[in-house]
């Protein structure tokens, strides 16, 4: 078992709560007059997160990734980062997510060109990445989604913010997203989430269809042919929460099913307390067959379950001893959502 490190605040990416609510993203109107380039709000929050001033003029919200004005500090900050991950995943992410950083342009000198990325890209899977500043709404997320197109933070953590950062900066985004958007059924789910996403905010039921992103392409576990290994960016852009998440004995380790966890809180400010196994990615687009309608009206009549709860009907791979979020609890209060 591999110590972990001790320090407070782990985590890739949190994204941060929207109005308390679980992610359901925010429904405030900005002004339109908002003069383009102003990325970065004084508060340095970035997108939706920032409020008014982090809405570019764009109605997409994208910006263009201006490769130039990212300074050698930051390229060095991508280095620290890509350095430190790029070794500790191999053995520890999946094999399509190894063999699509062979793959792609990216590497540890530079923070990668988006277009040269989507060159690499759109002949794979057709995906495109374009930039945004930061978190964007909801329904414009869905719609790059929808579109094959994948909307990356443009801009990279500061040096202090290594280990925790509550928005998706180009880091998580790139490092962590793009490599699985070069998978062909990965690429499909993604374009089926952007499709579903505005159905279920229609419907009232985004707190359940996000809770699926979160605990797949967030957060998902996949059995490979020699035991678990990670294919969730929040997981794969995050030291700490690699190594926690594949051998810490604290974690619930549990296979995969839909209702099952659509109706589980997930933490966004710190590990998971329980990580969902796939067998195959095949399982995954299976999902964006599924008629939802129905689905989502089951799932307004059961019950919802909290971040650590294993049931009697689950498929237990590692039964969590819960320790590290006990000894944290002693201490504060919970957050999830
Ligand atoms: N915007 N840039 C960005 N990245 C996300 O992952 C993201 C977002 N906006 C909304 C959102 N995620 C989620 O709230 C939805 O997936 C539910
Ligand atoms: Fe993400």
């Amino acid at each position: 078992m591999q110590e972990l490190p001790s320090t407070p605040r782990p985590v890739a990416l949190r994204q941060a709560p929207q109005g308390g609510q679980e992610n359901s993203g925010t429904a405030r109107r900005f002004p339109e007059d908002r003069p383009a380039g102003i990325l970065t709000a004084a508060s340095g929050k970035h997108g939706v997160v920032a409020g008014e001033a982090g809405r570019p003029a764009r109605p997409d919200w994208t910006i263009d990734q201006d490769w130039e004005s990212y300074t050698a500090d930051e390229h060095g900050v991508w280095k620290t980062l890509f350095e430190r991950q790029a070794k500790l995943l191999q053995g520890r992410v999946c094999d399509q997510f190894a063999q699509a950083m062979l793959d792609l342009p990216i590497g540890p000198h530079q923070i990668p060109h988006f277009g040269e990325l989507s060159d690499v890209l759109k002949k794979r899977t057709g995906f495109e990445i374009v930039a945004v500043p930061g978190m964007v709404p909801d329904d414009v997320f869905f719609e790059h989604l929808a579109n094959r197109r994948f909307p990356s933070g443009q801009f990279i953590r500061k040096p202090h913010e290594l280990d925790y950062l509550e928005e998706p900066d180009v880091f998580h985004d790139v490092f962590g997203h793009v490599p699985m958007l070069m998978n062909p059924v990965i690429a499909d789910f993604a374009q089926a989430y952007g499709e579903g996403g505005m159905r279920a905010k229609r419907l009232g039921k985004l707190t359940n269809l996000a809770r699926l992103y979160w605990y797949s392409i967030e957060f998902g576990l996949i059995r490979q042919h020699d035991g678990l290994r990670i294919f969730g960016a929040g997981i794969a852009s995050s030291s700490t929460e690699t190594l926690f998440a594949l051998e810490s004995p604290s974690p619930n380790r549990i296979g995969f099913d839909l209702e099952r966890v659509m109706r589980t809180h997930y933490r966004i400010d710190d590990f998971q307390e329980s990580y969902f196994v796939i067998n195959a990615f095949e399982d995954l687009l299976a999902l964006a067959s599924i008629d939802f309608g129905p689905l989502y009206e089951r799932l307004g009549a059961g019950p919802v379950y909290e971040p650590g709860d294993v049931l009697a009907t689950d498929d237990v791979l590692t039964r969590g001893d819960g320790s590290y979020h006990a000894a944290k609890r002693t201490k504060s209060t919970r957050s999830t959502t």
